[in-house]
């Protein structure tokens, strides 16, 4: 069976997401795409997907009857209405990061979901599909012991000027935030955040670098230091310290070259090729228990516990280095 999917929001990774169901992945085919900039849509499908239909809102393609399946690829801020929309007719979702752009909001998917009762959300987190991250679970489960402390860096090599403070963790550490609950199988009470000097390249409404320091439920303590202007590259780094040894996420592959008298190796600089791999895994998965009607990894609770954790980081940004609580509420059994 192909797996029929409408695709809402053909801009970058909408457009990506597209060319990988069209021509890398097995068992699914674009059949209808929309966003609010027309022509982004036309070629899209002129480009990559030249059967299937446009239609003028997500609402119209979630309606679609030949729709089984949807991506929610649009700004963030839209993504709570069209995911419900998914919900009430009853067909899988996946939608990008973030589940929605308040706690509330996640909350009101989960909600519904519990009410439909089955899983029909995959949110995009596809961290946890990387081969390095799926690696370092192994061995932060079967070798180094209970963990303790995590050392973490997400450096991107510049932003645009409208990147602002907040966005450093609604943007960019929503992916720590999400593959270290996944990584330690724990959940966050606290958060901190403590900034240096600004850094020379930032601007006046961004604190750049900054350091936000997690607690979790066991007592790990996670420092993530988060540098969107760093200039040599995009970096993702991450060791974790165990009871009987540490474990560190492995370096992009590349090759070690002696040169000049200097030992040299490329460090990528746009992170759509550090994770490309991972994208086109978490899309497999995504067909795969679509076709079967429900969704699998990381669900509607994931996006809710993230955007909870990330309201608590952005309120602790603005309360000079003191501990903000994390709570979650029961999780519903649909998520055990
Ligand atoms: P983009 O700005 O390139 O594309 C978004 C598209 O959505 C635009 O074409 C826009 O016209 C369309 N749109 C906006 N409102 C709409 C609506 N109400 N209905 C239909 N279409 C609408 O943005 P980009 O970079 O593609 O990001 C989209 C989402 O994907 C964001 O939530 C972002 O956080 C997430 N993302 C996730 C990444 C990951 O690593 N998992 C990487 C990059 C983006
Ligand atoms: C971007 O929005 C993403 O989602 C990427 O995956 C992330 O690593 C990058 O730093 C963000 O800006």
């Amino acid at each position: 069976m192909t797996l029929k999917i409408g695709v809402i929001g053909t801009g970058m990774i909408g457009r990506d997401h597209t060319r990988r169901i069209q021509q890398v992945l097995a068992g699914a085919e674009v059949v209808a795409l929309s966003d609010v900039n027309v022509a982004s849509a036309e070629t899209v499908r002129k480009d990559l997907a030249p059967n299937a239909k446009l239609y003028d809102t997500g609402e119209a393609l979630i309606a679609a009857p030949e729709v089984q399946a949807v991506l929610v690829t649009s700004w963030g801020a839209t993504h709570e209405p069209y995911v419900l929309a998914a919900i009430a007719a009853g067909k899988p979702v996946f939608c990008e990061k973030p589940l929605a752009t308040t706690a509330e909001g996640a909350r009101r998917i989960v909600d519904a979901e519990v009410r439909f009762g089955k899983r029909l959300v995959q949110v995009g987190f596809m961290r946890r599909y990387d081969a390095g991250y799926v690696a370092l679970k192994h061995a932060v489960e079967n070798h180094t012991g209970a963990p303790i402390l995590v050392h973490a860096a997400h450096r991107n090599p510049a932003v645009p000027e409208a990147y602002v403070t907040p966005m450093a963790i609604h943007d960019t550490m929503i992916h720590e935030i999400d593959v270290f609950r996944w990584l330690l199988n724990d959940d966050y009470v606290s958060a901190r955040v403590l900034y240096p000097r600004n850094a020379a390249r930032s601007h006046t409404k961004l604190r750049d670098p900054q350091v936000v320091v997690l607690e979790t439920k066991k007592g790990v303590l996670i420092d993530v230091e988060i540098f969107v202007n760093c200039a040599y590259g995009y970096d993702i780094q991450c060791e974790v310290v165990g009871e009987e040894g540490t474990a560190r996420l492995p370096e992009p592959m590349t090759v070690d070259m002696r040169l000049g008298a200097k030992r040299q190796s490329t460090i990528l600089t746009d992170w759509k090729d550090r994770f490309v791999a991972s994208y086109d895994v978490e899309l497999n998965d995504f067909i795969a228990a679509a076709s079967k009607g429900g969704a699998t990894g990381p669900s509607a609770w994931d996006g809710y516990a993230a955007a909870v954790t990330s309201d608590a980081c952005v309120q602790a940004q603005e309360s000079n280095g003191q501990a903000v609580a994390i709570e979650l509420p029961p999780r519903p059994a649909l998520y055990a």
